[in-house]
């Protein structure tokens, strides 16, 4: 049976494509989706996304994921440098989890370069533009099948 990855966005990535092309890209969340969505289709599993803006719909549905889900790729968004509510239950969900940032955030403010919600998951992806998604997804599937 194909595994199924959840993949949640954080806030303000609804926008995306519509501000910041020079640190974002141009193109929107549509786009990243329908292109995970045909990487997953390459790679035989199932994709289902999310986008959310609150802290704590982002961590119900972290805690939903290791009911329905067999992985997670999340881009947490400015909630990674800080939230100890997502890390905690990132770190309480016990399948693979890969986070992706579209931007190379260790080269940006320091507030960016604290990435606390990526040391609850397996690995991080960051600097590759939307192509990180992608990554992240086929990082995902080979942690879910090799057992790594
Ligand atoms: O590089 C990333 O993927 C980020 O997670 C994006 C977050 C930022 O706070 C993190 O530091 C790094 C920001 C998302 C804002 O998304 C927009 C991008 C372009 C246009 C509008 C919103």
């Amino acid at each position: 049976m194909k595994e199924t990855i959840w993949v949640l966005n954080g806030p303000n990535l609804n926008l995306l494509g519509e501000r910041e092309p020079e640190i974002y890209g141009r193109e929107t969340l549509i786009d990243v989706e329908n292109s995970l969505r045909e990487h997953a289709e390459r790679l035989g599993v199932n994709v289902v996304f999310f986008q959310k803006n609150g802290e704590g719909e982002l961590v119900t549905l972290i805690h939903e994921a290791r009911i329905s889900s067999q992985g997670i790729l999340i881009n947490p968004g400015a909630y990674s440098h800080y939230s100890l509510a997502i890390y905690d239950a990132l770190k309480a969900v016990a399948i693979p989890k890969v986070e992706v940032h579209i931007s190379q955030v260790i080269q940006r403010e320091d507030y960016r370069k604290n990435l606390l919600t990526a040391g609850a998951c397996n690995g991080l992806i960051a600097g590759f533009g939307t192509l990180g998604y992608n990554l992240g997804l086929s990082a995902l599937v080979q942690l879910i099948r090799g057992g790594k």
